[in-house]
């Protein structure tokens, strides 16, 4: 197994516990014994014990009597009425829906969720070797680059796609492509992004981040995160910790509208997605001045104070159904000019040694037509491998039409 590769680079040590080289056992990071640990306790207990500051695990049934916000202030119950707004419910590990799961997973969560969005790294690993400074020539280089544009292998742009070029890998061994293999495995190269990068919600649903590969973190375009507003009036600076590999977040969407987000370290690599909360796509043109209004009634709507039975299976707790048509609309308008997505290509050539996949930046990703709001909405998900085909595919159809023509 070439771990030695992604040990390089920090990347892809799923299977391995972080202490990667030690062990590769999935069981030390999986302990059967804590994960049912965890369920006996009720995830949320245990997750809402870390906010508190204790680490009072209790079962359900016992969840109305010493309750973690019942040792917390008594002014600061709205953050224990289930998910914080901004920060949400976050866990080291294990999560139950962690790899291949399917939905059947939710049901381990006490504060279940509705949608997963896992968050990843598709680098090529055979890739990587050839990556090195002077494996290939700059010429090699950029053919490679022009033949994968489209996501398509082109060998008319390759001088001699079956040149081969061999690479050492950190291990120290010696591995052989073709010029053509390493155009294939580039193009396969999707790289840092949330999967689904569009996902559809209805107001009230919590959404499970999954931490696949390390190093992932959400966060809202958000004025107090220093950048443009993207995300409903009166939403705050949703942010989740760095989840470490293995571990979850969790994060209950209330107010409609549509939330950009970008997972801070990769964000220049294009790593952004959009969610969509109810029908939010029609909400562009009003959301006036009634910014913090939406957050007091967030806040003061719960007079449910049993925090292990929120956000279960019961959308209709939400506070904000009165103020949806007023409030918590996207606004336009307000966006600041400043703390824009990034523009600027992807960087991800700049990691790769100038090899260059053309996957989409941060604010292209956000304009695809594959993020449009009301097709994430018709779509209800809408994966990264679109967002980046109609990056690769938006202006080089146009282009073949004019070679044809
Ligand atoms: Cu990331």
């Amino acid at each position: 197994m070439p771990k030695h590769v992604v040990s390089l680079l920090g990347w892809e040590t799923v299977t391995n516990t972080p202490a990667a080289g030690e062990s590769s056992d999935e069981q030390q990071w999986f302990p059967v014994a804590r994960r049912s640990v965890l369920r006996a306790a009720g995830a949320s207990a245990v997750l809402l014990g870390m906010g508190a500051g204790t680490t009072v695990a209790q079962s359900d049934e016992d969840g109305q009597e010493g309750t973690p916000q019942d040792d917390g202030d008594s002014d600061d119950d709205s953050q224990m009425d289930g998910l914080d707004p901004i920060f949400g419910l976050a866990s080291a590990g294990p999560n139950p829906c962690m790899g291949d799961a399917s939905e059947d997973c939710f049901e381990s969560f006490d504060v279940q969720p509705a949608h997963e969005v896992e968050m990843h790294i598709d680098l090529p690993e055979e890739l990587f070797p050839f990556t090195a400074p002077g494996v290939l020539d700059d010429e090699t280089i950029e053919s490679i680059n022009a033949a994968v544009t489209d996501g398509m292998v082109d060998t008319d742009e390759l001088d001699d796609p079956e040149l081969e070029v061999t690479a050492q890998t950190p291990a120290g061994e010696e591995v052989t492509l073709t010029v053509e293999e390493i155009a294939t495995a580039l193009a396969e190269t999707t790289a840092f992004h949330f999967q689904p990068a569009g996902l559809a919600v209805e107001p009230g649903d919590v959404v499970l981040f999954s931490a696949e590969t390390p190093d992932h973190a959400f966060a809202a375009y958000h004025p107090r995160h220093g950048r443009q507003n993207l995300v409903p009036d009166g939403v705050g600076p949703i942010s989740s910790p760095l989840v470490p590999v293995g571990g979850y977040w969790l994060y209950q969407f209330e107010t409609e509208g549509v939330y950009d987000a970008y997972c801070p370290p990769h964000e220049p690599f294009g790593m952004v997605m959009r969610v969509v909360v109810g029908d939010g796509t029609e909400s562009t043109d009003d959301g006036d001045d009634e910014m913090d209004e939406e957050s007091t009634t967030t806040a003061d709507g719960g007079e449910e104070t049993n925090a292990t039975t929120t956000a279960s299976s019961d959308e209709t707790t939400t506070p904000t159904e009165s103020g949806d048509e007023t409030d918590g609309q996207m606004d336009g308008e307000a966006m600041e000019d400043t703390g824009r997505p990034p523009t600027e290509e992807n960087n991800l050539a700049s990691i790769l040694g100038g090899l260059d996949p053309n996957v989409p930046s941060a604010a292209a990703a956000l304009d695809s037509a594959a993020l449009d709001p009301q097709t994430i909405v018709d779509e209800g998900s809408v994966s990264w491998d679109d967002v980046v085909s109609d990056h690769r595919g938006g202006g080089d159809d146009e282009d073949d039409e004019d070679e044809s023509a």
